[in-house]
Order: structure tokens, then sequence, then C-alpha cells
């Protein structure tokens, strides 16, 4: 029987709620809701992080972050640690990524990368034949110094010049090429939506920022929560006009439909190929943006819900009984992602994962072993600019629940944070910690939090006993003789 393929696709920065199929009216997903209805869309997928790094590294080794090493956004894999990828490699994949990948220098499995942000020179030299490498060099039209970093508006190259479309292109073509004797594993990693909040025409004419409908913003009654109260009283939040708000959304919705069209072009090389039923493709993004939601904008070292609620759509290879427009709403996490690729691909070394697999969704099985919480944290690291270093006191350390329809927020140095109904609140205006009503919900949470940290912490999670159960078997042996 042939091994199973698999495309990882994954956008930077996008929040579930920004697909049609999430049940968004404003924002234009075709392809996302197309492959949505032809596997499984998972509606309660959470990033492990609400950072790149740490993100992507619970993604690779299936583990989170504070056992795999990578708890701030500063810190990468670690060397002792094993990817999904080089498992796939070992049982013969050919492995390749396109895009986005934050896994330089190391290739961690993969025997090709292609790394095309700019600045790469096989991405430089299309720009040249294009006749587009000046206007790349310029800066987006709009600049707001009440932004700061976050320049907005058009970019002065067209969308199939962007890089996102220009990697989109690599993949297609190595779906073209590829030997279809040869399993594959191919990542694509979209930049956007991440900021700047700019964009390429022509789908910028999709949105009208005049019309556009935006994110809730804060409350009169609600307040801001304080850590990010403090990043915002130090000038990392500033308060933008409505008018700029409306562009920026407008910009991040029409990102949105550019990767989207992206993710159409990769599907249909794929039909084309007649590799579509024999091919898993996932859809997913490190992490979310808070896009005004809450009055803020980019995103921030706390597992809020706008940054760590991620898209996660399943197409899984056709089978007898693969499901197709499946809604599953029981919660899942970025570690469950190895060990499900893991699962499908025959080998044994899920067992390594701290994830569960998500395999039963995906091949019509009744015998779930379902999550009842999603985990997410987060370290931040301050740097010092007196020791030109980074203080590695814990300067804050998130940890977050989602269980039922609520949200547990904790931080190690400031104890309770948070508790938001996330069925009546999901924009987390509403902080219900010190609410007497919610003692009790409080209390429970609290304790699902802590046994959640108690089982994530499983230092001999996937090391090798075979030498203990091999000396186990010899003592039986010895003592039935
Ligand atoms: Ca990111």
């Amino acid at each position: 029987m042939p091994k199973e393929n698999f495309i990882f696709i994954i956008a930077d920065q996008m929040r579930s709620d920004c697909m049609g199929c999430m049940g968004n009216p404003n924002v234009k997903t075709p392809n996302m809701d197309k492959l949505a209805a032809a596997g499984v869309i998972f509606e309660n997928h959470y990033a492990q992080s609400p950072v790149c790094l740490p993100s992507r590294v619970s993604i690779y080794t299936g583990k989170y972050p504070r056992n795999n090493g990578s708890i701030a956004n500063l810190v990468g894999q670690q060397a002792s640690e094993k990817s999904f990828v080089e498992d796939l490699a070992d049982m013969g994949y050919r492995t390749v990524s396109h895009g986005s990948n934050h896994m330089q220098p190391e290739p961690w499995g993969y025997q090709h990368l292609e790394f095309c942000a700019s600045g790469s020179d096989t991405y430089l030299d299309f720009l040249k034949h294009e006749g587009e490498y000046e206007n790349s060099l310029k800066s987006p039209t709009h600049k707001n110094e009440d932004l700061r970093n976050y320049e907005y508006g058009m970019y002065h190259i067209p969308a199939e010049c962007s890089p996102d479309l220009y990697n989109a292109a690599g993949a297609t073509k190595f779906i073209e090429n590829h030997s279809q004797e040869e399993p594959f594993f191919l990542w694509l990693g979209f930049f956007l939506p991440h900021p700047h909040y700019a964009t390429y025409a022509p789908f910028n004419e999709l949105y009208d920022p005049d019309e556009i409908e935006l994110f809730p913003g804060l409350s009169e009654n609600g307040k801001l929560h304080p850590y990010l109260q403090r990043q915002k009283d130090a000038g990392a939040h500033p308060d933008v006009s409505e008018q700029v708000l409306r562009e920026i959304t407008a910009a991040y919705y029409a990102n949105i439909s550019l990767i989207d069209e992206g993710l159409g072009r990769v599907i249909r090389a794929l039909e084309e190929k007649g590799s579509f039923d024999n091919t898993h493709i996932i859809f997913t993004a490190d992490h979310g943006d808070f896009t005004g939601t809450n009055g803020v904008l980019n995103k921030g070292s706390i597992p809020a819900e706008k940054l760590v609620h991620v898209p996660m759509i399943w197409k899984p290879v056709k089978k007898k009984n693969s499901p197709h427009g499946i809604r599953v709403s029981s919660y899942t996490e970025h570690v469950d992602l190895a060990p499900t690729i893991l699962d499908l691909a025959t080998s044994d070394q899920a067992r390594r994962c701290e994830g569960k697999s998500m395999a039963s969704f995906l091949t019509g099985d009744t015998d779930l072993d379902k999550r009842d919480s999603a985990y997410s944290e987060i370290c931040h690291v301050l740097y010092d600019d007196k020791s030109q270093a980074y203080d590695w006191e814990l300067q804050s350390y998130f940890s977050s629940l989602f269980m039922d329809d609520w949200h547990y927020l904790h931080s190690l140095t400031e104890g309770d944070c948070a508790l938001y109904n996330m069925r009546d609140d999901r924009q987390e205006q509403f902080n219900r910690i010190a609410d007497p009503e919610c003692r009790d919900i409080y209390l429970q949470m609290k304790d699902a939090l802590l046994n959640r940290i108690l089982s994530n912490n499983r230092p001999a999670q996937g090391h090798d006993f075979s030498s203990w159960t091999q000396r186990n078997e010899h003592l039986s042996t010895l003592e039935s003789s």
C-alpha cells in the first residue's frame, strides 16, 4: 500500500475567526472553505504559545514549550529534540519546505529548504526578471508615526510577485514534478497575514475600508488586561484612529484572501496531478493577532484567545469511511499534530510526543480519546539595555487553560490574572476573576490548570525502555524455569 503524502500549510499570525467556514461573513476564503468541506474543521484548536518560535517548535516536536525548551520567542529548536520531519525522512519520505519556516539554520529533517523571504537570491532573481525589484524595496504607502513600526496601506509590487504567491508557486512546481512513487511531506509557510498591515493589488479591491466591520474593541465597561495595559502604557499598543483601524482590518482580510488563493493553487496542482485523494492537506497558523480586538494590534506575550485560538482544517486521505464536511468541537492542540502525522504515516515514534493523536477524527473511527481542555503558555523575557543581555528572571510566565465555556489565565509572577466566559465574551472584554458568582468556576479552572501543568510534565515521555522490558522478560523466564 503506498504511503500517504502530507502537505502542511501554515499562515503566520492568523486568528481562527477569519475564515468563512468559521462563520465570518466578511472575509473571502473560498479555498479554505472548500478544504473544510472536503475534510474536517477543528473549531477549537489551540496553539501552545501566542508567539512564533515556541508555537512552531511545539508543532515540530509534539511537546509542550516547557518540555521542548522553546519557551520564549527568542529560543528556537533545541539540538536534543527531534522533529517529526526527521522521522518521516527516516521512513523514506521526500521532505521539502517552501517559505517561512523559522527552523533555520538547522534543517531538522528537511532534505530541501527554500526560505524565500525578501533577500533570498532566487526570489530577488524572480523580482528582477519581473521588473519589480526596485518597487519591492519601497516601504508600504502609509506610515503613521502613532503606529510606530506598523506600516500599512499598499505594497508597491503586485500580489503575483509577493513572497507568499512566489512560494505557493514553488510548492505547486514541486507537486507537478514529483514522482508519485515516493511519498512526500511538503511544508508551505506563508508570511502573511503577519504585519505590516499592508497588502497587495488586486486583493485590496476585495474589501472597502469604509464598509468593513471592525472587530469589537474595548467595551466601555471592560478593562484591558493589566499586562496589555502595561505594554500599552509603554507604547507597545498605540491608539489608532477608526479610519486607520479600518484600513488595517481591510488589509488583514486582503492578506488572508491572498494566502487563500495560494492554498487554492496548491489544491488545483494536486487535483491535476491526480494526487489530491492520496494527500493529507493540513492548514493552520502559528498564532493569531488582536487586529483591534481589546483595543490593541499585533500580538503580545500573553495567551489571549485571539492569539492562541488558530485555524485548523485537515483534509484527510480518501478512504472508505473518511469524513468530509465534519466539524469537531472537541479541543485539539498544536502538540497533537506531530503524533497525528506520525500515526497516519504508521511510524511508532508518535509515542515520543506529548500530544494526543487526532487520527481517529480523520479516519471515521468512533473510538475517540477527546481532550476536555486546551493549554497554552509563554515566558516573556525582557532585554536589559544596561547589561546588553536578556534578563532570564521570569518577568512574566503565563499559563492558560480553555475548558468548557471558560478561559482561566494565570501568571507565575502575578498569580490569578483573568477568567473569561468564552460563550458570552469570546472577545475577552469582561474579566470575571473577582466576580463572587464565578467563585466555584474559578476554583475548578485553577485546579484543572494545575492538573494540566502536572500532567504536561512528563520527563520520561518517549524514552526507550526496551532494555528494561527485556530485563523483565529475562527475569520472568528465570522465575518460571
Ligand atoms: Ca508568527
